[in-house]
């Protein structure tokens, strides 16, 4: 595909997203946005392709939506857009993502951040939700996702004052995975994405869901999910592999099958 606003690259079993309007600093557009999309799906469905990486450059990760794009519309132009079901297919997105931060990541971008599944941050990255500052709040999630990762108080005080957390911050209260040098943010994400990679495709998708699960549901119907999912992982080949591997001392080769 020929893409205008983001640049994918595949090393298999890994493939690297880049956001790529470093002139706005990588502000998403609605352009970007169903490009993003249409490049994850295809990813998803890419038997070849184990993890996603998610990136910017070294000034931003994004800097939220497209301010320009939205200064002048109305409400219910805003809701007949349906922007936000884009979002909602990133978030249906399979496969583990990890977003390598560095530089901004505000409102939209922070957002987006929190739509994958870990945040590695270079120590340059700033977290925020400044939409107060402009008239709004987060529209992407940002005032739910936070404060299930934050809790109330935190989430109220960047969501409130609009103010940004440094990368040391951003760990420090559990919304980075970690914070590395920004020469090294990319490898260090591309690594982790590899190291992910060496498991079951299979069992990696049900992880990802089951823990995602927890956000939604209550621990008994979680607990009751992830059972589903377990038992069900013995009806593949790797879950066979796996165990076989183990007791013969020996690595896995996994097959998503
Ligand atoms: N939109 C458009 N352009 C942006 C931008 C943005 N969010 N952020 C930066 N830019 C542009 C600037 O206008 C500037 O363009 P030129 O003037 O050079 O043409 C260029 O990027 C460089 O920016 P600055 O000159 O401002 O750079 P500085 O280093 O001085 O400042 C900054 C960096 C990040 C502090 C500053 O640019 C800034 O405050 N940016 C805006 C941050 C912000 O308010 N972000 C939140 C936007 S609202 C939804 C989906 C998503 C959302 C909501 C709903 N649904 C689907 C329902 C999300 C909403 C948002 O994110």
């Amino acid at each position: 595909m020929n893409y205008h606003n983001i640049l994918v690259s595949t090393e298999p079993p890994i493939a690297i997203v880049t956001l790529n309007r470093p002139k706005v600093l990588n502000a998403l557009n609605s352009e970007l946005m169903a490009e993003l999309v249409e490049a994850l799906e295809a990813l998803d469905q890419d038997q070849a392709i184990h993890c996603l990486v998610l990136t910017g450059n070294e000034k931003a990760f994004a800097a939220g939506a497209d301010i320009g794009e939205m200064a002048e519309a109305g409400a219910v132009e805003m809701m007949q857009r349906n922007n936000i079901a884009r979002w909602d297919r990133i978030m249906r997105v399979s496969k583990p993502m990890i977003a390598a931060v560095s530089g901004y990541a505000l409102g939209g971008g922070c957002e987006l951040a929190l739509l994958c599944d870990l945040i590695l941050a270079s120590e340059t990255a700033r977290f925020g939700q400044p939409e107060i500052n402009i008239g709004v709040i987060p529209g992407a999630g940002g005032t739910q996702r936070l404060a299930r990762t934050l809790g109330k108080y935190k989430t109220m005080e960047l969501v409130l004052t609009g103010r940004t957390m440094t990368a040391q911050e951003a760990e420090s209260v559990g919304l980075v995975n970690r914070v590395v040098p920004v020469e090294l943010y990319l490898e260090e994400a591309k690594k982790l994405a590899l190291e992910i990679s060496q498991r079951s495709p299979l069992a990696l998708k049900l992880a990802k869901e089951a823990v995602l699960k927890a956000f939604e549901t209550s621990l008994h119907d979680g607990l009751d999910f992830e059972r589903k999912c377990f038992y069900l992982l013995f009806g593949s080949e790797d879950q066979k592999e796996g165990m076989k591997a183990f007791l013969e001392k020996r690595k896995a080769v996994f097959k998503g099958k």
